[in-house]
């Protein structure tokens, strides 16, 4: 096929794109209008080719689609405080990461560029209404917990919320319709992650439609990059920030730039860290953080074998306990070296369904899967930080993500948990509840307490909403 263009950038791209075996991309360019040719040329000028071929020789060319499986270890961490010792050391943690929010030393950082597929909610998932009584977004009870702790501590958090092309302009546009939750707009930055093309089973790029090539976000690990790439770094520098709290768009519950988690974070001298819960039991399908050949990183559920699963310490509790929740701290010098000569994380590869515009240009979706998707994941930089602290946190006070549209981690089960989480907090503050409050409407503004001890010490000007009773 013959293309050509009067622009010699163009043509020397076309000529790349023909080098690289891709050249069936450009099968309708006779029917594209000029507009829709300038649109997919401006597609494959970011595209990595030299990238495209590595991962279709490593992952579909040699037949291999998972990542090799290595010698698998546990991981330590830092178990929930039950002696007066450890209980000493959490409060010597918190009063370190309270001084860290009170130098404004803090960013938080929302990874929110996933497509949410699971959950079969048109639309950025943190617009999601999920507060059992007034139905706030997860973006909103984010953005609370965020000024609630600004005010708190008595310096701002700015927030960094990573997006992907997928739903950029919606979230933006939702913050601004929602006056930002009352954050201030300069504390409030907004930036995209890269998009990586799937392929097919020959190695080649996948038209979504005539004029545009498949692609996807490059996963979580592609904030690492995003970070330093959009500017962000920089931002927190001029800012004096050196410390991120990392967390992820679906969880209700999370204790947002916990000062206990920091604190350990820092006084420990720790470059990266993460937040662990005691996995529920063996078939709980969570990723555990642990080795892999000697390496500090998360072995996904699926590489434990059955009897690795089921496998038990001493006191009974399971080798492999550590469930990953996705909450990482961060320091900025650290996320800048791993930048340093281009961000090194390994793929993933996932076989998938990917809608494609046949000979005629017209969508069709797949009834099985037909293409690979390509993801770097955030925890793979564990391996990389030169200390890291793992902390054991419970799951009924810091995690319940909302991923799947009914079942485990369903909309549902993360209203159960709120409405839980609130019933303790009343408890513990005298309101006589019935014993099992699942049945209870009830909600607990993050402006209004951020902790059961925050809601003890200010129960009389807790607004009660939906007829709770109390005595
Ligand atoms: C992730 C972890 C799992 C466990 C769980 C906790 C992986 C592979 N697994 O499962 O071990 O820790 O979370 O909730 O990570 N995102 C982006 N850009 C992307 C892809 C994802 O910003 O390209 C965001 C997404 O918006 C969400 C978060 O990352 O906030 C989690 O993404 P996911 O739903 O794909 O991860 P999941 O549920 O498979």
């Amino acid at each position: 096929m013959q293309i050509l263009t009067t622009n010699n950038d163009e043509q020397e791209l076309i000529e790349r794109v023909r080098a690289a075996g891709q050249e069936h991309v450009f099968r309708f360019w006779d029917e594209l209008s000029d507009q829709a040719r300038k649109s997919l040329l401006s597609q494959l000028r970011e595209i990595d080719f030299e990238l495209m071929a590595m991962l279709a020789e490593k992952f579909i060319q040699s037949g291999k689609s998972t990542t090799a499986k290595g010698e698998l270890e546990p991981a330590e961490f830092i178990p929930l405080p039950e002696s007066p010792d450890e209980q000493v050391q959490a409060s010597l943690a918190r009063e370190a990461g309270e001084k860290a929010l009170t130098d404004g030393r803090v960013a938080a950082f929302l990874v929110a560029g996933g497509q949410g597929t699971r959950l079969g909610f048109h639309g950025a998932k943190g617009k999601f209404p999920i507060s059992p009584v007034k139905h706030k977004s997860l973006f909103q009870l984010h953005a609370e917990k965020i000024r609630a702790l600004g005010r708190k501590y008595g310096a701002a958090i700015p927030w960094y919320i990573m997006t992907s092309e997928t739903n950029h302009k919606e979230t933006v546009g939702f913050f601004e319709q929602e006056s930002y939750f009352g954050l201030k707009t300069d504390d409030v930055i907004f930036f995209t992650q890269q998009m990586v093309p799937a392929l097919d089973p020959h190695g080649k790029l996948i038209l979504a439609a005539k004029d545009r090539i498949f692609q996807n976000p490059n996963g979580h690990g592609g904030s690492l990059s995003a970070l330093k790439h959009r500017g962000a770094l920089e931002d927190m520098r001029a800012r004096d920030i050196d410390l991120i709290f990392y967390f992820q768009v679906d969880n209700v519950l999370v204790k947002m730039c916990d000062p206990v988690f920091l604190g350990y974070h820092v006084l420990q001298n720790a470059e990266m860290s993460a937040k662990v819960c005691a996995k529920s039991g063996p078939g709980e399908k969570v990723g555990v953080l642990g080795r892999v050949d000697g390496k500090l990183g998360v072995i996904e559920y699926s590489d434990l074998s059955d009897d690795e699963k089921n496998a038990r310490n001493e006191d009974g509790s399971l080798k492999f306990q550590a469930g990953n929740i996705a909450i990482h701290a961060f320091n900025v010098d650290f996320v800048e070296r791993e930048n340093r000569g281009g961000l090194r994380l390994p793929w993933h590869v996932a076989h998938k369904k990917i809608a494609f515009a046949d000979p005629l240009g017209k969508r069709v979706e797949p009834e099985a899967p037909n293409g690979y998707k390509f993801e770097t994941f955030v925890f793979d930089a564990l391996g990389d930080a030169g200390k890291t602290v793992f902390l054991e946190v419970r799951r009924e006070d810091e995690f319940s993500p909302v991923k799947n549209k009914t079942g485990d981690d369903s909309p549902e089960t993360a209203r159960r948990d709120m409405v839980r989480q609130y019933g303790r907090w009343l408890q513990a503050a005298g309101a006589i509840l019935p014993e099992n409050v699942d049945g209870l409407n009830l909600e607990i503004s993050p402006l209004k307490a951020l902790s059961a001890e925050e809601f003890a010490a200010d129960a009389a000007a807790i607004k009660i909403v939906d007829g709770l009773y109390l005595e």
